[in-house]
């Protein structure tokens, strides 16, 4: 049986990435800061089916912690065979020039500090044994900037370039390096980013935005393919959305 290990597994993409990963026979070390999501995922997935379930409860914007829940992982979950950095935010939505500087910090800690943190540790396992694979959840954000994304926009440009930086320096350690690009999809996300449930909402107003299945399907893809093939990246979007400025809404 294979190891895998999804941070932001509490909700979202994470959470269905996880349920997705047990239909495939993945034991899985599942992380984020909300335990009791994370316990009640565990009883789910381990109810259904038989793979064994540990969970990690952790802020990845702090190497300390993440550090410490990694060291304190069992023996039997330190062979992992698949990392799934999808642990992420966006907060506020600002003109540069009226940017709160703590959004600014908890994107950048999160996306792109919590995401080193955690490949740091992953990563040398991974190259002792010659074998493995990362799969970074990027955004299309991480390829167009949009109006008053600014920082969002460059972490997830930041989650590219390691993404580029991973495959590179991996390249003779055998192990694949892929990212997934969403477009607009309706999870926690726009709540967390405004605080506001209307809000939030009003964000998937008009057309279809793609759900959390339709990143772990894509995800599942990548993950079934032949040894021999690495899946660089893959951009999804809604069918309504063109790019992170064009949308056709009903
Ligand atoms: P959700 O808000 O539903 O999930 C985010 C997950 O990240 C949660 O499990 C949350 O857990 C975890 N997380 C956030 N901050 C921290 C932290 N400091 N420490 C540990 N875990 C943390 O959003 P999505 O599922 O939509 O987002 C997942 C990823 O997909 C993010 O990287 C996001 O940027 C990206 N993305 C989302 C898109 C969308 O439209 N939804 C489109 C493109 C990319 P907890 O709060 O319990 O810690
Ligand atoms: C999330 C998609 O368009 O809100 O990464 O930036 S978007």
């Amino acid at each position: 049986m294979k190891t895998a290990l999804v941070t932001g597994a509490s909700s979202g993409f994470g959470e269905a990435i996880a349920e997705m990963l047990s239909k495939h026979n993945y034991n899985l070390i599942l992380t984020a800061r909300r335990g009791d999501r994370l316990s009640a995922l565990k009883s789910k997935i381990e109810a259904e089916s038989d793979v064994q379930v540990h969970t990690l409860v952790f802020d990845i914007q702090s190497n300390a912690e993440t550090e410490k829940a990694f060291n304190s992982l069992p023996v039997k979950f330190q062979s992992i065979d698949l990392l799934v950095n999808n642990a992420g935010l966006a907060a506020g939505m600002d003109t540069f020039d009226t940017g709160k500087i703590e959004d600014w910090d908890a994107m950048i800690d999160t996306n792109v500090k919590g995401l080193l943190y955690i490949s740091r540790l992953v990563t040398p396992w991974m190259v002792e044994r010659k074998s493995g694979q990362i799969i970074n959840i990027g955004s299309i954000a991480g390829r167009q900037v949009y109006p008053k994304g600014n920082v969002y926009c460059a972490t997830k440009f930041a989650v590219e370039a390691l993404t580029q930086a991973m495959r590179i320096d991996l390249l003779p350690h055998g192990i694949k390096v892929s990212s997934v690009s969403p477009g607009s999809a309706e999870t926690e996300f726009s709540l967390v980013r405004f605080g506001d449930a209307d809000k939030a909402k009003a964000v998937y107003n008009g057309y279809k935005p793609l759900n959390a299945n339709d990143i772990a399907e894509t995800v599942e893809f990548i993950i079934t393919r032949p040894c021999h093939v690495n899946i660089g990246d893959i951009l999804i979007t809604p069918v309504a959305q063109g790019d992170t400025m064009n949308w056709f809404k009903g």
